[in-house]
């Protein structure tokens, strides 16, 4: 197991839009393994292949306090959005911002599992806002994307800042 380097915004990788996945090989199953590490270590409670610079249909997902209700799904696909919530959101590679976004409160979506299986979920909360970032990230769409022009601009001028210092 191995923990992976986290790519932060505004690298030009987030933006790569993921390959979906053919076959779950012992590198792919890897990858989900330290993927997990790098989700637990960070606190999140979802994490995107493409956040770790690798271009693949991934995530791995968690949203239980006691780290015991893993998810990893393939080319994952939502099939249908329910209501509408909106809740402070923050991203792994988006450091120190926090921000209302909306989402679907309620999702269904189809993937694939470890197995090479398709399945179903459904998730409401937030587990559906997870959903919906993950898969976000997958397309090269960040959280922050969803917010006003305006406040783009301020967290692009306040991460600018944050790194000159
Ligand atoms: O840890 C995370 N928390 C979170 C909170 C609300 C909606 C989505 C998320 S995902 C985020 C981890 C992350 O950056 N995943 O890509
Ligand atoms: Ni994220």
């Amino acid at each position: 197991m191995a923990l992976l380097e986290i790519l932060h915004f505004p690298d030009p990788r987030l933006r790569v839009k993921a390959q979906p996945i053919t076959q779950i090989d012992d590198e792919v199953r890897r990858i989900v393994e330290d993927m997990y590490e790098t989700m637990y270590a960070s606190n999140g409670v979802g994490l995107a292949a493409t956040q770790v610079g690798i271009h693949r249909q991934i995530f791995v997902m968690d949203v239980s306090e006691t780290h015991n209700q893993r998810y990893c799904v393939f080319n994952p696909e939502i099939l249908a959005k329910e209501g509408v919530q909106l809740d402070n959101e923050g991203c792994l590679s988006v450091t120190g911002v926090y921000d209302k976004v909306e989402r679907a409160a309620k999702v269904r979506m189809r993937g694939m599992n470890l197995d090479g299986k398709l399945f179903e979920l459904e998730g409401e909360g937030l587990m559906a806002a997870c959903i919906q970032h993950e898969t976000d990230h997958l397309n090269g769409i960040l959280f922050i994307d969803h917010l006003s022009r305006l406040k783009q601009e301020r967290i692009r001028k306040k991460i600018e800042k944050d790194k000159r210092r």
